[in-house]
């Protein structure tokens, strides 16, 4: 049985939750929160949430282990078939991490664990979350799913990481970011919202949150 380690306050470790329950594959959750502890440094060498136990040792990284999800459970796939928009999947992935989540993580410290952000940090973000916003934009229109007419690895991926755009922006930066750059992006999260894996996901991290409080105060008191 594969094991999902990592919190279910976590964007990173949904995305990986949702791919395993939309490829029906079974598996069971470990919670661990972020910790340098030798033990989890020797399961994910950066101590990064979540990783996979498997029965051949364990992998980090969301991206590498949904991509070891589709070699290793080829059934209910979740990228295309043809290998152009296997690419144009990864992109749309790419961008996702890359240009909003890794550049929105920069608020998480004032938006949610109590921290301040400098100024100049604020300005630099909000020019490249425009920008990136931009970029998703002239890759989707969030019509049906962010990838066309099925959901897919993308679809996991902008339903855990969008909602951090909106999250972090609104309360550091007084203003959602999301809704004036993509307004399709919140009809689409609204529309996704109903489908059984996400109401999962919600219900999962709504009965975690006195876990995760417990979390952010002990990460506060550091
Ligand atoms: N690139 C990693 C990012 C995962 C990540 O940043 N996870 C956070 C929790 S949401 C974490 O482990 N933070 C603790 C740390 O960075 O030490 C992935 O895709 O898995």
């Amino acid at each position: 049985m594969l094991r999902l380690c990592g919190f279910a306050g976590s964007n990173y470790h949904n995305k990986v939750k949702l791919a395993l329950i939309e490829k029906q594959v079974p598996f069971e959750e470990v919670s661990q929160y972020p910790t340098q502890d030798p033990a989890v440094l020797a399961e994910s060498p950066m101590g990064k949430l979540p990783y996979l136990r498997t029965s051949d040792g364990t992998i980090a990284e969301s991206q590498v282990i949904l991509d070891y999800l589709e070699d290793a459970f080829p059934a209910h796939p979740l990228y295309p078939s043809s290998p152009f928009a296997r690419a144009r999947n990864r992109e749309l992935i790419a961008i996702l991490e890359l240009h909003l989540e890794l550049v929105v993580r920069r608020l998480y410290g004032e938006a949610f664990f109590g921290g301040t952000a400098a100024e100049d940090v604020k300005v630099e973000v909000e020019r490249l979350l425009i920008r990136g916003l931009k970029a998703l934009g002239r890759r989707t229109d969030f019509a049906a799913f962010v990838a066309g007419d099925s959901f897919t690895a993308a679809d996991c991926v902008a339903i855990v990481h969008l909602p951090m755009v909106s999250m972090a922006t609104k309360a550091v930066l007084g203003r959602d970011l999301l809704a004036e750059g993509l307004p399709a992006a919140k009809d689409y999260l609204k529309r996704l919202s109903t489908r059984e894996s996400v109401q999962r996901i919600a219900a999962d991290r709504k009965a975690a949150s006195p876990e995760f409080a417990a979390y952010v105060a002990r990460r506060a008191k550091r």
